[in-house]
C-alpha cells in the first residue's frame, strides 16, 4: 500500500513537473484587428452590436480598460508591437505606402525572434503594413527580402499593406502567392499604369462608391484603391473572402503546429476599409458594412477559439485580442458607417478615434485568456502598452534580450497574468499628425503641435491646434474640458517628462 502511494506521489510529482514545463511555453495566438474601437465589442459596453465570441476571451480571462497602442494609425502601432520601440524614435514609421521597403531592419530583434529563441514556431497571417524588401521596395515578381520570414517569422501569409492599397495580392513567405510569371505584377504610387481603369475616371465600374478622392486609383474587384497596379491577375485577392482566407491560413498554421509551442500573429483585416465582408454577414448587424465586418471578425475569432478547443489546446494557449488604432467611420468609401450608426459608440466613452490625439485613438480593446494560469472574469485598469508584450513574453519564456532591443518595452508579465494591477507609470500616445501626448496616472497632456490630421468625419475630431491641452481622465474620460490654463505647473511638468522620454533612447541603426 505504502509502495503504491509512493508511486502515486511520484507520478503526481512527475505530471505536475511536466505540466509546469508545458506552462513555460504556452502557445500564443494574438488576434490583432484593424481600426476596431474600444467600444466596438459588447464586453466593453457595446449594446447595438453583439460580439459573443470576442466576449468569450474576456469571460475566460482579463479585460483591460487602460491599454494602449502607441499610435492612432496602423504602421507605427505595428512597428512598436513587433520591436518594443516607440515608433517616433525612428524616421519613416508613418503610414507605409503599398510599395514601401521594409521598415523594420533585418537585424532588428523582433517579438517573433523572442518566441523563436524560446523554440516556438512563429507565424504571421493577415495585415502586415510594415513594408517589404530593400529601401526601394520589393521585387513583386521575384524573391521578396526582407519579408516577415527574415524578421523572426517561420511562416507568413500577408496583405502587404492595407486592403485599400495596391497591390491587391497576398505574399506568402518570400513570394506573391498564386502569381503567374507570364503576367507580371506592376505597382506604382506615382504614375498611372494605363491598362487598368481607375476610380476617378470610371465611377460607373465601382461597386463601392467613394466619399472622397483618397481611393480613386486602380480598380480591383470593383473597388478602387490607393495606388496603381496592373498585371498579376491570377494573384488578385477578393475582398469578400479575405477574412475567411486569413482565418483558414491561421487555422492551418495552428493545426500544423499543434504538437509544439507556437506563436501566431493573427492580423485580421477587419474592420478596415473597404468593408466588404462575406455575403454571410451582409445586412446582419443593422449598422451597415462596418457593423457587418465586426460580426465577421467576431465569427472568425470564434472559429479560432473553437479550433483550439477541438485540438485540446485551449488550456495552455494564451489568446490575446487587441487593435492597432481607434475607430473611424467614413474613411473614403460610401458605406453607410455614419448613416447607420444607430447610436453605437465605437470609441466607447472616449473622444476621437483613428488619427486622433484623443484617447479613443489609442486606448484599445485588450483581452487575454490563458486557462492554465489566468483566472476568469477579471477587469484590470492597469496602464499597459502594446510595447510591453515584448519584454513580458521574453520574461515568460525566460529569454534575455539583446542589448538595445525593445528599448521602450517594460516587463508587465504580472499585469498580463492578472497577478498585479501595477501598470506603467506613463505612456506616450502618437497621433497621425505626429503629435505626442503623455498619459500618466489620471492625467493626459497633449503637446501643442502643428496638427491637424486629415479628418472629414465630424464625429471623430482630431484635436485642437497649437495649444497645450490637459485633461483629467479620471473625472473627464471624454477629454471635454481642457484644464491647461488652470494647472500650468502640471502642464510644465508633464511637458518636461515627455521631452525626457523622447530624448531617452535615440534609435540606433
Ligand atoms: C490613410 C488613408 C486611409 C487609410 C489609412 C491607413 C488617405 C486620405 N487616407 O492615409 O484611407 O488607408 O491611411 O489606415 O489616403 S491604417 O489603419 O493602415 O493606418
Ligand atoms: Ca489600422
Amino acid at each position: 500500500m505504502l509502495k503504491f502511494s509512493k508511486y502515486l506521489l511520484l507520478f503526481g510529482l512527475l505530471s505536475s513537473f511536466q505540466s509546469l514545463k508545458a506552462q513555460e511555453k504556452p502557445n500564443v495566438v494574438f488576434i490583432y484587428c484593424d481600426d476596431l474601437g474600444y467600444g466596438d465589442i459588447s464586453c466593453n459596453g457595446a449594446t447595438k452590436i453583439s460580439t459573443p465570441n470576442i466576449d468569450r476571451i474576456a469571460k475566460a480571462g482579463i479585460r483591460f480598460t487602460n491599454s494602449h497602442a502607441t499610435s492612432s494609425i496602423c504602421t507605427p502601432s505595428r512597428y512598436a508591437l513587433l520591436t518594443g520601440e516607440y515608433p517616433w524614435r525612428k524616421q519613416g514609421t508613418g503610414i507605409a505606402a503599398g510599395n514601401a521597403g521594409s521598415i523594420i531592419d533585418e537585424n532588428q530583434f523582433t517579438l517573433a525572434d523572442v518566441f523563436k529563441g524560446a523554440g516556438y514556431k512563429t507565424g504571421v497571417v493577415g495585415k502586415w503594413h510594415l513594408g517589404l524588401g530593400g529601401p526601394n521596395g520589393p521585387d513583386w515578381n521575384g524573391y521578396i527580402k526582407p519579408s516577415p520570414n527574415d524578421l523572426g517569422f517561420d511562416y507568413s501569409y500577408i496583405i502587404p499593406a492595407t486592403p485599400d492599397r495596391v497591390p491587391c495580392v497576398y505574399v506568402e513567405n518570400h513570394h506573391v502567392a498564386n502569381l503567374d510569371p507570364k503576367d507580371p505584377l506592376k505597382v506604382s504610387y506615382d504614375a498611372p499604369l494605363t491598362d487598368l481603369p481607375i476610380g476617378r475616371e470610371h465611377p460607373e465600374l465601382l461597386k463601392m462608391m467613394l466619399s472622397s478622392n483618397q481611393h480613386a486609383e486602380t480598380i480591383i474587384n470593383g473597388i478602387s484603391r490607393i495606388g496603381y497596379m496592373s498585371g498579376g491577375k491570377s494573384a488578385w485577392w477578393k475582398d469578400e473572402t479575405m477574412a475567411d482566407e486569413i482565418t483558414e491560413k491561421g487555422s492551418d498554421f495552428i493545426k500544423k503546429n499543434k504538437d509544439n509551442p507556437f506563436f501566431l500573429y493573427f492580423a485580421i483585416q477587419d474592420v478596415h476599409v473597404p468593408r466588404a465582408p462575406s455575403p454571410r454577414f451582409v445586412g446582419k448587424s443593422g449598422l451597415g458594412p462596418r457593423g457587418d465586418a465586426i460580426l465577421e471578425l467576431d465569427y472568425n475569432t470564434g472559429k479560432i477559439l473553437n479550433l483550439l478547443d477541438s485540438l485540446n489546446l485551449t488550456e495552455n494557449t494564451i489568446v490575446m485580442f487587441s487593435s492597432d488604432n481607434g475607430p473611424v467611420l467614413d474613411d473614403g468609401y460610401k458605406d453607410d458607417a455614419v448613416e447607420k450608426l444607430n447610436g453605437h459608440t465605437p470609441g466607447g466613452l472616449m473622444r476621437g478615434g483613428k488619427y486622433s490625439k484623443f484617447d479613443a485613438g489609442t486606448r484599445m480593446p485588450t483581452l487575454i485568456k490563458w486557462p492554465a494560469e489566468i483566472k476568469p472574469n477579471q477587469v484590470s485598469d492597469a496602464l499597459f502598452s502594446q510595447l510591453d508584450f515584448f519584454a513580458s513574453f521574453a520574461s515568460l519564456t525566460k529569454q534575455s534580450l539583446p542589448q538595445n532591443s525593445a528599448p521602450d518595452s517594460q516587463d508587465m508579465l504580472k499585469v498580463l497574468l492578472g497577478k498585479s494591477k501595477q501598470g506603467r507609470e506613463n505612456v506616450v500616445e502618437q497621433s497621425m499628425s505626429k503629435g505626442l501626448s503623455l498619459l500618466s496616472g489620471d492625467w493626459k497632456y497633449i503637446a501643442p503641435s502643428k496638427g491637424p490630421a486629415i479628418m472629414k468625419d465630424k464625429n471623430m475630431e482630431t484635436g485642437i491646434l497649437g495649444k497645450a491641452q490637459l485633461y483629467n481622465l479620471k473625472d473627464d474620460i471624454g477629454e471635454t474640458t481642457n484644464l491647461a490654463a488652470q494647472y500650468p505647473e502640471k502642464v510644465e511638468k508633464m511637458a518636461i517628462t515627455l521631452k525626457e522620454i523622447e530624448a531617452a533612447h535615440p534609435h540606433k541603426n
